[in-house]
């Protein structure tokens, strides 16, 4: 036989679509950790890849992977997401050929499709960076705030009212670690299915002050076992962002859509793509 002379490895869609499906492999795998899944803080670890993004500057965002290093992997809001992080490693060695920057956002794209989310469309081109594009501490939003502080964080990356409130959705997943952020405990009954309930709860239940010993959070009076952060209880105070909360408890039709949408720009936020926009992909979930 001829031997062919080989260039260089081109991934294609395929090959993407199999690390997809790794990462929904082991996510189903290994389901003895917090309520039974990694999705939540895979989830959590694009976003905060992604969410350091300045579009004044440029700096930030998912490009580079630069929470590989100190001191970004050390900042106070990224505690406890090295879980993510080494739970990707073994993916990482099985598919030397991806970014981690890729990886990351590709590991929460299948994680919001395996938790039952919206379809979220994916477009690679991330490449991983070295220590010195770390961004600044204090990029990410701090869960003590309000309103302000929430549309200056978002503004700054370039999200509208109505993104932020979308974006937010995110918390019927997963749940507060007291060895992490300090806040404790699930913000919905079923944390690891993305639905709208964060919103429903949001306006159906009756919060209160925690009475504890750790940072001002409530809880839902009723049964005490649900909480919300001083930022969430933001989007029902506030009168620019309320009518989205309302809408997205409604309608979980238009909170996927939204949701989708935002979440595909959040990802995207200072990524020098070779690409365009119509040549993202949609990978089959593994129940498809
Ligand atoms: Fe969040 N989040 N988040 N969040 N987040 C926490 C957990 C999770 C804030 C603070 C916290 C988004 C927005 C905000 C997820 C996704 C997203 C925790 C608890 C805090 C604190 C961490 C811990 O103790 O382990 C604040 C403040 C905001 C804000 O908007 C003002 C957004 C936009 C997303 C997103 O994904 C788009 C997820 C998922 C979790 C659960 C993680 C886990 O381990 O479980």
């Amino acid at each position: 036989q001829e031997a062919k002379a080989k260039g260089p490895f081109i991934p294609k869609f395929e090959d993407y679509q199999k690390v997809y499906d790794a990462v929904a492999k082991q996510l189903e795998e290994k389901d003895e950790y917090d309520d039974g899944s990694y999705g939540p803080v895979l989830l959590r670890l694009a976003w905060h890849a992604s969410g350091t993004y300045d579009k004044a500057t440029g700096t930030g965002g998912s490009n580079g992977a630069t929470m590989r290093f100190a001191p970004e992997g050390d900042h106070g809001a990224n505690a406890g997401l090295k879980a993510a992080r080494d739970f990707l490693e073994p993916i990482k060695e099985k598919f030397p050929w991806i970014s981690y920057s890729d990886l990351w956002v590709l590991a929460g794209v299948c994680a919001i499709q395996e938790m039952q989310g919206p379809k979220i469309p994916y477009r690679p081109g991330r490449s991983d960076r070295d220590v010195s594009f770390c961004t600044p501490d204090g990029r990410l939003p701090d869960a003590s705030k309000e309103q302000k502080h929430i549309r200056a964080i978002f503004g700054r990356m370039g999200f509208s009212d109505r993104e932020i409130v979308a974006l937010s959705g995110a918390h019927a997943l997963g749940r507060c670690h007291t060895d992490r952020s300090g806040y404790d405990g699930p913000w919905t009954f079923s944390p690891t299915t993305l639905t709208n309930d964060y919103y429903k709860l949001l306006l159906e239940e009756k919060w209160a002050w925690k009475k504890w010993n750790g940072p001002s959070q409530y809880e839902d009076v009723k049964t005490k076992s649900l909480m919300m952060l001083p930022t969430d209880m933001a989007l029902i105070k506030d009168k620019g962002f309320r009518p989205y909360v309302e809408k997205y408890a409604k309608d979980n039709d238009a909170f996927f859509k939204d949701f989708s949408e935002a979440v595909t720009t959040l990802f995207e936020l200072g990524v020098p793509f070779a690409s365009s926009a119509e040549d993202r992909w949609t990978f089959k979930s593994s129940f498809d």
